[in-house]
């Protein structure tokens, strides 16, 4: 225990409620006077609560689709009802006849889009699908025609009538049949030593299959969009993981400048990877509102959002690990694919996790691609680390018990004291401090290895664990603090909030340099009208814009400090920059800490309006070409092995599950995850971030699974009623601890990956748990009954 309270984790923590992270006592709360402004002010590392959530609970949150103007018109889509093959004609009249409708767009009817430069190539933007542009039909529920009309009924209604003829063609809708083929992926290659050899020779050898479905990310905002011209400039307001990507795809599409597109979105409805790009119907909605010269709005319907984009693709690992007789792993030998479009890329790298988390002297890992007629598949909370974390956190899990072995002692006995891939150092890696918080806090000692050695009544008691990592990447980005002159501060940033707490965090950063409480704050964001921010994605925005806004607050106080000394119209003038503070929003003497002049009454006095401070985390002599590429793609983010060391944030999982052993239900009964993400910015922020991502695993583990009908490649149960996720009722007492410590090394304040990084591992710790529970192995998500009664 007190091992724990050293590393930052509160009592209460240890009750199942609130976690202090370390940050938090790391770093106090500076500059305040004994005044009642201090209890108010709310820096990095405390806890206030959403500062968008009020707004958002109360319906006073404006989501895209909700944004009122004049003369809109509204569109909707028809879909594919065959999986392969071409349309050869549309019969459109019976459509055109519903009052109201304005324009019916079909497969050789329809406004010009243009290719666009997708930002990440074999990523999950869609590249060469282009709606309505070709005859080709490549998936089930593929666009092939677009209605417009004044009203939302008059669309839906002349939509139903719109009919589409198809000359069908053989569909690959099962990756796993015979004839489909799969594309080696050589730069996922990763291979030392000799490890086909050092397996054959190993004393103690598993092997499995462990295989992922399609699953969706299905934020309860669906996708939805307005699109409205004026003259030849473009504003779109859409729920966007990234603005600034979103400005360049859609530029590509309508063949205008980027200066000429305006994206707006301030509120973000969950997006969990899904709004990274914008999709296909953008670009309709767009078209459409340019042809017909009125602002058009299009809303997927629910069911038309699981073809409409991707989800995540369905993965296969063959996993084999090799040991000696005293669980030293002496080789893993991985081959794995994930299902994509015919002719779209979506990679999933299932060997993410699999070269980095143990040690390991002989490793060959390989991925393909498996092209299927569907939807491009896309980004999903932790896209690769994911399914690659199920498969070797499952397969340590079936040495342990080859070993006869505590699961735990295993992984410690491989711990990788480097990155192994990359043949770095990490920047910190607290993963055994992740084990033994979790593991005390859990009880991990009371387990008895054995399986079905623990039981209630008719219930079987499994207790699992599995590691679990996400990388810190990085992108630069700007920002822009403004000292008004009532005193109050407003935080500028193109970045976006999809409910992670980027409003808060950046509220908190600004707050703590110029020593506001943090409701003077203001946090504008989600417009490329704003200082330019790379995507909320990666899990890297939150430490790249709390990097650029602490840098802009702390340029403002040096300016003001330096106003406040040396401007003749100042109060203050006269005295030395260096002998002045700011402390509780008054510029004060150092010596002399009574006396002061309020920042709103130092601005008036100054009488030259807001104090504007920009400031960027882009290297110092960074080219406009830098910025530009910056803010359309990928490839300028930094990788996690940048710099000379391995950044990565670390995670260890614990639950325990009932499993009925007449029925075969599984309940998870308790999870305790216990997190190395650096420094924590937000403990109370954090937590919520790492549940809702135990949460996900959990749906994962259990309930999640896109089904796909192999005659038709039709998506069966594309509804929330019918894919079925995680709720309420599902969920038990989680407790999260932070067991991080600022990593300097990794970002500018020390923060590491927190949003992404709560998910992975979740679903082999669950499995593990139903294994030791039952004795039943299953490899295949999600562990449903009849896979355990079978
Ligand atoms: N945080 C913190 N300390 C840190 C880092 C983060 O307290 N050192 C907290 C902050 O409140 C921050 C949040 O965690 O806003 C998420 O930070 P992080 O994951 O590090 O980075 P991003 O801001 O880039 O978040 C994106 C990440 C991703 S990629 C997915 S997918 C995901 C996720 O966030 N989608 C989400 N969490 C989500 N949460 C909600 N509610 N909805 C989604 O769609
Ligand atoms: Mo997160 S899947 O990287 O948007």
């Amino acid at each position: 225990m007190n091992d724990l309270l050293r590393h930052g984790i509160s009592r209460r923590a240890l009750l199942g409620t609130v976690t202090a992270g370390a940050a938090a006592a790391a770093l106090p709360a500076r500059g305040l006077g004994k005044r009642p402004a201090r209890a108010a002010l709310a820096g990095l590392g405390a806890a206030p609560p959403r500062a968008d959530g009020f707004l958002k609970v109360s319906g006073r949150a404006t989501y895209a689709v909700e944004h009122r103007m004049e003369r809109l018109a509204h569109a909707v889509i028809v879909q594919s009802t065959v999986p392969a093959g071409r349309v050869v004609g549309t019969e459109t009249g019976a459509a055109r006849a519903v009052p109201g409708v304005l324009a019916v767009y079909t497969v050789g009817a329809a406004p010009r889009i243009a290719k666009a430069e997708v930002f990440s190539k074999g990523g999950a933007a869609t590249e060469n699908f282009l709606p309505l542009q070709d005859d080709l039909v490549r998936w089930n529920g593929q666009h092939v025609a677009l209605v417009v009309a004044e009203t939302f009924e008059q669309a839906t209604e002349a939509a139903a009538l719109v009919r589409v003829e198809y000359q069908e063609s053989k569909a690959v809708v099962d990756p796993e049949a015979a004839g489909a083929g799969r594309t080696p992926l050589d730069k996922l290659s990763v291979a030392w030593g000799d490890a086909q050899a050092a397996l054959d020779a190993a004393p103690v050898r598993v092997e499995g299959v462990y295989t992922t479905p399609r699953e969706y990310n299905l934020p309860i905002e669906p996708h939805a969009c307005i699109a409205a011209w004026e003259g030849d400039s473009l504003t779109v307001w859409e729920p966007s993981q990234w603005v600034a990507g979103a400005r360049s795809i859609i530029a590509d599409w309508m063949r205008v400048g980027v200066e000429k597109v305006r994206v707006v979105s301030p509120f973000v409805g969950g997006a969990f990877g899904c709004k990274v790009s914008p999709h296909p119907h953008v670009a309709l909605a767009c078209a459409a509102a340019r042809e017909i010269g009125r602002p058009v709005k299009l809303a997927l319907t629910r069911p038309q959002t699981f073809t409409g984009y991707g989800g995540r693709p369905r993965t296969h690992q063959r996993l084999s690990l090799g040991a000696d007789r005293n669980g030293r792993l002496v080789s893993v030998v991985h081959d794995g694919w994930n299902e994509t479009a015919i002719d779209d890329v979506h990679v999933e790298p299932c060997n993410a996790v699999t070269p980095i988390m143990y040690a390991v002297p002989n490793l060959a890992s390989r991925h393909s691609l498996a092209p299927v007629n569907t939807v491009n598949p896309g980004w999903f909370r932790a896209p690769g680390e994911n399914p690659s974390a199920f498969a070797i956190e499952t397969a340590m899990d079936e040495l342990a018990h080859a070993l006869g072995m505590d699961p735990l002692e295993l992984r410690l006995r491989n711990y990788a004291e480097f990155d192994q891939q990359a043949k770095l150092p990490w920047t910190t890696r607290r993963l055994r401090e992740a084990y033994a918080a979790g593991a005390e806090v859990f009880g991990w000692s009371q387990r008895s290895h054995e399986p079905r050695s623990m039981r209630e009544g008719r219930e079987l008691i499994g207790w699992g664990m599995a590691s679990g990592t996400y990388p810190v990447r990085r992108s630069a980005g700007d920002a822009e603090v403004v000292v008004k002159d009532d005193g109050s501060v407003e935080v500028r940033s193109a970045g976006i909030d999809m409910g992670t707490g980027t409003y808060t965090i950046l509220a908190q950063a600004a707050a703590e340099v110029l020593t506001m409480p943090a409701g003077r704050v203001r946090v504008v964001l989600g417009d490329t009208d704003l200082p330019l921010a790379p995507l909320a994605g990666g899990s890297q925005l939150a430490n790249l814009l709390v990097a650029a806004v602490d840098k802009a607050a702390r340029a403002a106080r040096e300016r003001l400090l330096d106003l406040a000394a040396n401007d003749p119209r100042s109060p203050l003038s006269g005295a030395r920059a260096n002998d002045l503070v700011l402390s509780d929003g008054h510029v004060r003497p150092a010596r002399n800490a009574s006396k002061g002049i309020f920042v709103g009454d130092l601005i008036r006095a100054l009488g030259d309006g807001p104090l504007v401070a920009r400031a960027d985390t882009f290297k110092p002599g960074a080219t406009e070409d830098d910025r530009r590429l910056t803010n359309q793609t990928f490839q300028r983010m930094i990788a996690p092995t940048d710099g000379g060391v391995s950044a990565h944030a670390w995670s260890a999982q614990f639950v325990e599950v009932r499993v009925d052993e007449d029925f075969g239900t599984v309940r998870v009964r308790r999870m305790v995850g216990a997190f190395d993400s650096g420094r924590v910015y937000n403990p109370r922020l954090a937590r919520s971030q790492w549940m809702g991502g135990m949460i996900m695993g959990l749906g994962q583990a259990l309930l999640e699974e896109g089904s796909t009908d192999p005659r038709t490649g039709r998506i069966v149960n594309a509804s929330l009623a019918d894919y079925l996720v995680a709720v309420n009722a599902d969920v038990p007492e989680i407790t999260t601890l932070s067991v991080g410590v600022p990593d300097l090394t990794a970002t500018a304040l020390g923060g590491k990956a927190v949003g992404e990084l709560g998910i992975v591992g979740v679903a082999a710790a669950i499995g593990n748990a139903v294994f030791h529970a039952t004795g039943r192995r299953v490899r295949d998500l999600p562990i449903t009954l009849e896979k355990l009664i079978a």
